[in-house]
C-alpha cells in the first residue's frame, strides 16, 4: 500500500520577491503531486512563531521570524504518494551549497538564509503546519489528479 501523506510547502518572502513563485509550484506539479491549496498571505508574528517552534533559542531564530515575515509567501498544501520526502527531495538541503543540482535550491538559492521555499519535514509537522496556514474547508481534496490515478491503479494491482 502507498503512503498518502499532505506536506506543507510555502514560497519564502524572497522566492515572491525574485518571482520564482510559477518556477517553484511547477516543479511539484511537474513530479505529480496534487496542489489542493494554495494562498498569498503576509505571516503573522503568532504565526511565524508557531510554525519555527523547533527553532527557538537558536542563534538564526530572530532572523529567521524577520525573514518569514519581510513580505507576503506563498502558502500551499501538496498531497500525494510519499510527498513529505519527495517535497524535500525536489527542494534539496536547506543550504543550497549542499543541494544537488536540479533542486529547487541548489537551482534558485546562493544562501542558507534565503532559500525560497519551506517544506514540511514528517506527517506530525506537516499537519501542524497545515493547520497553522488553512482552515479544513480550503482544502480542496475532491477533484481528480492524474498521477493519484496512477498510484490508485498500482493498489489495486
Ligand atoms: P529546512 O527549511 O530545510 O527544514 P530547518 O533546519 O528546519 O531547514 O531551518 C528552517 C529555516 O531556517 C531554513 O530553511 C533556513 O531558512 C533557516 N536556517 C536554518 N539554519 C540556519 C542557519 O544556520 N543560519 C541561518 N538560517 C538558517
Ligand atoms: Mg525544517
Amino acid at each position: 500500500m502507498h503512503s498518502e501523506q499532505r506536506t506543507f510547502i510555502a514560497v519564502k518572502p524572497d522566492g515572491v520577491r525574485r518571482g520564482l513563485v510559477g518556477e517553484i509550484i511547477s516543479r511539484f506539479e511537474k513530479k505529480g503531486f496534487k496542489l489542493i491549496a494554495i494562498k498569498m498571505l503576509d505571516v503573522s508574528q503568532e504565526q511565524a512563531e508557531a510554525h519555527y517552534a523547533e527553532h527557538k533559542g537558536k542563534p538564526f531564530f530572530p532572523r529567521l521570524i524577520e525573514y518569514i515575515q519581510s513580505g507576503p509567501i506563498v502558502a500551499m498544501v501538496w498531497k500525494g504518494y510519499d510527498v513529505i520526502a519527495g517535497a524535500r527531495q525536489l527542494m534539496g538541503s536547506t543550504n543550497p551549497l549542499d543541494a544537488q543540482v536540479g533542486t529547487i535550491r541548489a537551482d534558485l538559492a546562493l544562501v542558507k538564509e534565503y532559500n525560497v521555499v519551506h517544506g514540511s519535514d514528517c506527517v506530525e509537522s506537516a499537519e501542524r503546519e497545515i493547520n497553522i496556514y488553512f482552515k479544513p474547508e480550503e482544502l480542496c481534496d475532491e477533484y481528480e489528479n492524474m498521477a493519484e490515478t496512477v498510484i490508485e491503479q498500482l493498489d489495486e494491482e
